[in-house]
């Protein structure tokens, strides 16, 4: 079998897949009409704009069929190593602007539609987004696929076809409320379902030991199980007739399982069952940073896992692979630690089902997986109590231990007596109660560990994993992640990506280093003009959409300065706002005038997890400051606050190309990356930020008279933590600050109520987590620099368009080809 969208065919004449439609304007409305006519069964004078978006999906999706079997069978002829991307999350955006990209029919489509009458950009917005993921790690995913794909490599990308992706917010008195996101209610014309091609996984029940002619040997006794079923996603590769697959796994009831139920009469409980298991790819948790040790979460996890490696073995290697050789055949990347219940998985395979020893077994495993972290929040890491792993999954709870014991023993010989090391470095930890430390079996069992910019690795070998780090210091390494050009230039931005062809051809899209090419462009003040025409059109589509999808009125002329990312206190969406609050408390204190302000919209987008309730409180002061300073005349409309709902990745097209200020203000060190951040540079927006995750890149890279800089570094924040930080202080010592945090309390933003806002204010004075305080004075100098060199038009320009030029090492095709040499050790065939 091979790495692809079906099994390949028998019959002689079925060999070869069919062509692919002319590139014309009429075989398009050609193929457009059929799908309409037979794939919607209306006609086009009676269909629906859901229709009209159905078949038009289904034709692009025509395009690019021939090439996906081709790609497949490509791949299975060449025997090559594949990766296998394993990840619990993937927000993929919407699909059909990108196929367009991908095939180069955008323009074929939008004149195919005209003739019909319809209008393309109509259609466009009908799609409704995968939004499979909640923030940076699940968008990385869907980046590196894109890449992959794109330069030819072979992979498969692994996941979970939640039925529900992150929920819709909406905004009810300016508190965030939430709203499932039916997102398959109106079809999917991208997914490819192989109900034939499903897979059974086991939880729970208990194992034994038994004697296989001589030899004793442990199975699993499972108690339940459910069918996973695959559903195949294209991953069209730009321009280079390749196109990937990505494999999502559905969770149905099995037969057996709720037949015995139903045979007994007990006909609602066998629908009960069902429900039960389909449950498992029912919703997205949407927990960003703090996972919640939850079993249904445990399910999912096994549950997509299983079902990936299953397949990759069975059907893509088949039967009579010789498993002695999977490391030649594929490297399974941890996508954080959600996917390392696949480590024990394997293990089980080979020793139980394969009845490989446990020492080759081991040998083979180690060498297929290597581990990515995201995070640096000790709360993040992820463990299972041994209670929960071991009633769920408690054949691979005896492995875990016997992985633990081995490593273990290997700890003590390197640092024989240290036995507080061994616990430190155990497994399993029995601190304060049983648990796994996920993070920890995913550094044992990986070829090698990664962090996600230079910063975040050296802490990672430094701080979280430091006794790793002394044991195996050829483990340890970085990537700096990546963004795809394709979506965040080409789709997002093509005025940008039309002046950036003009100017230097069309290469740039496929080697982003080129970008460099452009510096010299910086002194031309034609081009200048050019580039400002640019960000002036972004600006008012920007503006058209958020006037169409929130009622939202941008100003013409402002200073767009965008703060988009999940809400989470160590993102610090409270210090952007204690900005914004302190140069209105000192308009209306008489400190300076409403002209002295620079002009300036700041626009949020963020989702609160449900459950993270400061970050909800802070999301409605967000909504009450917005709501009295954009309506106090005061302010002479020179200040103003848009928060969009819903801030998802369409939106996020929107809004990137229109920035003019990029916010990355994360207390140094816990923002692992960043990715926005790269997005936002590259369409020639101004970094604000800390120096923090890919921040540092990006500074050295832009050089630091192009950049804002302000903040504690690293370094200083441990000292300061360590020497008893004392919010308090600040607010005792700096005026502005001070009127800044009691205008909040006075109750201006909540009609007089001064107990509203009370928790955001007492937990800034009295604990301040994340220092918001003591960067304070240093943001607001910072910002005081920006305002001066927004001022000068011309040179501006230049900041920017060398942001752009210097920043092509963030391209996604980059990242692949890090992780392709130091830790993949594969390539394109
Ligand atoms: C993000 N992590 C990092 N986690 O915060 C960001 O700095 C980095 O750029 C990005 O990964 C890509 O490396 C992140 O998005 C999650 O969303 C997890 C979801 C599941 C629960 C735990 C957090």
């Amino acid at each position: 079998d091979h790495i692809g969208p079906s099994s390949p065919p028998t019959h002689a004449l079925a060999k070869a897949p069919v062509a692919t439609p002319q590139h014309s304007v009429d075989a398009f409305v050609k193929v457009f009409l059929q799908e309409l006519n037979t794939g919607q069964g209306v006609t086009l004078s009676r269909s629906t704009v859901n229709d009209q978006y159905l078949a038009l999906a289904r034709t692009v999706r025509q395009y690019l069929m021939t090439r996906w079997l081709e790609t497949s069978r490509h791949y299975a002829e060449s025997g090559s190593k594949a990766i296998g991307y394993l990840s619990a999350e993937y927000l993929l955006g919407r699909q059909l602007g990108n196929a367009l990209l991908a095939t180069d029919l955008g323009e074929v489509a939008e004149e195919a539609m005209r003739g019909c009458g319809l209008d393309l950009a109509r259609l466009r917005a009908q799609e409704v987004e995968p939004g499979l993921g909640n923030g940076g790690l699940g968008r990385l995913a869907a980046c590196f696929v894109d890449s992959l794909a794109t330069m030819g490599i072979p992979c498969i990308g692994y996941g979970i076809r939640y039925e529900y992706g992150i929920f819709k917010q909406s905004f009810v008195d300016g508190r965030q409320v939430e709203q499932p996101d039916p997102w398959l209610a109106l079809g999917n014309p991208w997914e490819f379902p192989h109900p034939e091609a499903s897979v059974q996984v086991n939880f729970g029940g208990h194992t034994e030991t038994y004697d296989d002619g001589g030899v004793q040997r442990t199975r699993w006794v499972p108690d339940w199980n459910v069918v996973g079923v695959p559903y195949n996603y294209m991953v069209p590769g730009y321009h280079n007739g390749k196109v990937n697959t990505l494999r999502l796994w559905s969770a149905k009831a099995t037969n057996a399982f709720d037949l015995a139920l139903f045979n007994s009469g007990d006909y609602p409980e066998a629908v009960r069952a069902q429900t039960f298991a389909e449950n498992i790819t029912k919703v997205l948790y949407p927990e960003d940073s703090t996972p919640q040790g939850r079993e249904l979460r445990l399910q999912q996890q096994y549950f997509f896992v299983a079902c990936s490696i299953r397949d990759f073995i069975e059907r893509v290697l088949g039967p009579d692979f010789d498993l002695h050789q999977l490391p030649e055949r594929i490297i399974f990347q941890l996508n954080d630690t959600h996917p390392v219940i696949a480590v024990p998985e394997l293990m089980r395979i080979l020793v139980d089902e394969r009845h490989f020893e446990w020492d080759e077994a081991w040998q083979i495993t180690k060498q297929c997986f290597a581990y990515t972290c995201h995070t640096l929040l000790p709360e993040a890491l992820e463990v299972w109590p041994t209670e929960l792993l071991g009633r769920l999954l408690p054949r691979h709870l005896e492995i875990i231990r016997r992985i633990n014991a081995d490593f273990l023993d290997e700890v003590r010989a390197s640092f024989p007596g240290d036995e507080q090391r061994v616990r430190n470095m155990s497994i399993i930890s029995d601190d304060p109660n049983s648990s796994v430390r996920m993070a920890f079996l995913a550094t044992v069992a990986g070829t090698k560990v990664n962090g996600v910019a230079e910063l975040h690795s050296q802490l990672l070998a430094d701080k979280v994993l430091h006794d790793f780090d002394e044991l195996w210091p050829e483990k340890f390494t970085n990537v700096t992640n990546g963004i795809t050009p394709r979506r965040f230039i080409c789709l997002a931005n093509p005025w940008l990506s039309e002046l950036i062809s003009d100017t230097l051809g069309v290469g740039w899209v496929t080697d982003l280093e080129r970008l460099a090419e452009l510096e010299p462009y910086a002194q031309d003040p034609d081009f200048r003009r050019a580039f400002r025409e640019v960000k002036q059109k972004a600006k008012v589509h920007a503006s058209d959409i958020l006037r169409a999808r929130d009622g939202i009125e941008l100003p013409p002329g402002h200073l767009v300065d965008i703060m988009i990312k999940r809400l989470h206190e160590y993102k610090r969406q409270t210090l952007k706002l204690l900005h914004v609050v302190s140069l209105y408390e000192q308009v209306l204190s008489g400190e300076i005038t409403a002209s002295q302000l620079q002009p300036r919209t700041v626009i949020f987008g963020a989702k609160a997890a449900p459950g993270y309730w400061m970050a909800k409180e802070i999301i409605h002061l967000i909504n009450a400051v917005g709501s009295v300073i954009n309506t106090d005349p005061r302010l002479e409309g020179r200040l103003k606050i848009a928060f969009p709902a819903n801030y998802n990745v369409t939106l996020a097209e929107r809004l990137i190309p229109a920035a003019d200020l990029s916010e990355q203000i994360s207390l140094a060190g816990l923002e692992a990356s960043g990715t926005g951040n790269m997005k936002l540079a590259l369409n020639g927006a101004l970094t604000i930020g800390t120096d923090d995750g890919a921040n540092v890149e990006i500074r050295r890279l832009v050089g630091d008279e192009n950049f804002f800089l302000f903040g504690l570094s690293e370094p200083e924040v441990a000292a300061l933590r360590d020497s008893g930080y004392r919010p308090r202080q600040y607010y005792e010592s700096n005026p502005q600050l001070r009127a800044a945090l009691d205008l909040i309390s006075s109750g201006i933003f909540s009609n007089g109520n001064r107990e509203a806002f009370a928790p955001i204010v007492s937990s800034l004075l009295n604990e301040d987590r994340f220092m918001v305080l003591a960067d304070f004075q240093s943001y607001m100098e910072a910002q005081l620099r920006v305002r001066e060199a927004f001022a000068d038009e011309e040179e501006w320009t230049k900041k920017a368009i060398l942001n752009v030029a210097r920043c092509g090492f963030f391209s996604s095709d980059r990242a692949m080809g890090d992780y392709l040499r130091e830790i993949w050790h594969a390539s394109a065939i």
